[in-house]
């Protein structure tokens, strides 16, 4: 007998299968946090950044220096200097800044150059590196009287030059270092730099790889999702560290600002880049302007997706069979939920001559979906919409899932109740289903 495959790993691929698909091409900038440098995660961090590259992943990595510096710092015996949360650069801290540079940008080019011990042919090409003076800096200059000397903030990113790379299949190196015109260097911060990349290049994703797992609430639970205008609203309450809520606010700038998403995620956790990019529920907290689930009329992109959904269901008698030419001439009745641009669910509304009543048909989520509340928002969009169009009663039949509709207030009706057009088409199909109303 050949041994079963394993079914954790068949279950976890297939959900992996369509964020697979959608994040190829896309460009994602990952800022590192040096906390997680120092912890010597970089090896492990090394192999998933590996992975998302061969998967087509367009990749800007951005690390950052401070925990370095302070230690560095700290070993020189010299003050460490901030004002307004930024650290004052002088001469010696900014000879101490391009050493921290250089010893994290050799650590990391190297762990990238190494071929992931998995891989088949060893002698697959490494992965190209790419850096270069992208970044055109000037200084921050006097703050409330406060010479900020070597400290920078960012004039211009040299967008095309990093898109040229990234055309050529490098992954794209940065330092927080940024040149002047006049030839200087100076110092940035890492979430000034990686929000400046996200923005210039139009990224798809920022996400931050830090030291804390995630955007916490009030019990101290890792919120999944937020809005901006959630996260602003925790941000005024203020209880996060300096390192959160430096990462919050960019991460609101950002997708306020035309980036899709915006990730907060703890890079010390094995996999959490993995787990956050490629699974329903991620790792740590995810950001976007607008809410992430929606509900909108089905078009006829959409086929695909109902299909995948509903023949499984069809096959097991749940669902009445519909071909993909009846879903064509019919797709104007058809409403998916879309959860972070995927399809979870289905829901057709149905119409009849008389239009004082309508049925609610095709319901269907997603296996890796349900118990989620994705079906009982179907089934209120579909409320609403028939109210709107002025229907009195609400019919749905079911083979398998009358409790449900019983739960939500749906009552058992009797078949010439339904209108003739639905009898006719009861008695022809033989499935004997439950019938249910809903008065609205
Ligand atoms: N019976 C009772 N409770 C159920 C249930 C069932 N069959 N299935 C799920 N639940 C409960 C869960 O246990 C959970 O309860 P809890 O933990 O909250 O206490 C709750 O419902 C989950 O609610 P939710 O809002 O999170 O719902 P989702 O899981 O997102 O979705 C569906 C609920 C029923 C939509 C989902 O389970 C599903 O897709 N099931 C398979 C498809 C299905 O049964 N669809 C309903 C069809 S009735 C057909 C047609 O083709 O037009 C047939 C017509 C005919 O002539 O026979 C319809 C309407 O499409 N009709």
């Amino acid at each position: 007998m050949s041994p079963q495959p394993a079914a954790h790993f068949i279950h976890d691929f297939r959900q992996a299968a369509p964020y697979i698909q959608y994040l190829r091409g896309k460009t994602v900038v990952l800022a590192i946090s040096s906390q997680v440098l120092l912890a010597e995660r970089l090896p492990t961090l090394v192999q998933d950044i590996q992975l998302l590259a061969s998967l087509g992943m367009r990749l800007v990595l951005v690390h950052g220096t401070r925990h370095y510096l302070d230690r560095m710092l700290q070993q020189s015996g010299s003050e460490l200097r901030y004002h307004q949360g930024r650290r004052i650069t002088d001469a010696a801290a900014l000879a101490l800044v391009k050493q921290a540079c250089g010893l994290v940008r050799f650590d990391i080019e190297a762990a990238l150059s190494a071929t992931p011990s998995q891989t088949p042919d060893r002698r697959n090409p490494r992965l190209r590196i790419a850096s270069g003076n992208f970044l055109l800096a000037k200084p921050l200059g006097v703050l409330d009287g406060v010479d900020m000397q070597h400290t920078g903030s960012i004039r211009r990113v040299d967008h095309e030059a990093i898109r040229q790379r990234l055309n050529e299949g490098d992954v794209v190196l940065v330092s927080p270092l940024g040149q002047s015109l006049s030839g200087k260097s100076f110092n940035l911060g890492l979430d000034e730099v990686a929000a400046a990349l996200a923005l210039s290049l139009q990224a798809d994703k920022l996400i931050f790889l830090s030291s804390e797992a995630g955007v916490t609430d009030a019990e101290q639970r890792i919120i999944s999702e937020l809005t901006s205008a959630e996260a602003t609203e925790l941000l005024a309450r203020g209880h996060y560290s300096s390192d959160m809520t430096r990462m919050l606010k960019t991460a609101i700038h950002v997708v306020e600002n035309g980036v899709r998403r915006a990730h907060i995620l703890s890079g010390m956790a094995d996999g959490s880049l993995l787990a956050e990019l490629f699974t329903r529920h991620g790792h740590g907290t995810m950001l976007a302007q607008a809410p992430f689930m929606r509900i909108r009329a089905a078009d006829h992109r959409d086929i695909g997706d109902i299909i995948r959904l509903i023949e499984p269901l069809e096959a097991a008698g749940v669902l009445l069979p519909r071909s993909r030419e009846y879903l064509e001439a019919h797709i104007g009745t058809f409403s998916v939920l879309e959860h972070d641009c995927h399809v979870y669910g289905c829901v057709a509304l149905k119409h009849f001559a008389d239009s004082s009543s309508a049925e609610l048909a095709c319901l269907a989520v997603s296996p890796d979906a349900r118990d989620s509340g994705f079906g009982e928002y179907l089934l209120e969009y579909v409320i609403s919409q028939a109210r709107q169009q002025g229907a009195h009663t609400l019919f749905a039949l079911s083979t398998h899932t009358g409790e449900w509709f019983d739960e939500r207030g749906f009552q058992a009706a009797s078949l010439d109740e339904l209108p003739p057009e639905r009898q006719q088409q009861y008695r022809a199909n033989k499935r004997a289903s439950k019938i249910y109303k809903l008065a609205l």
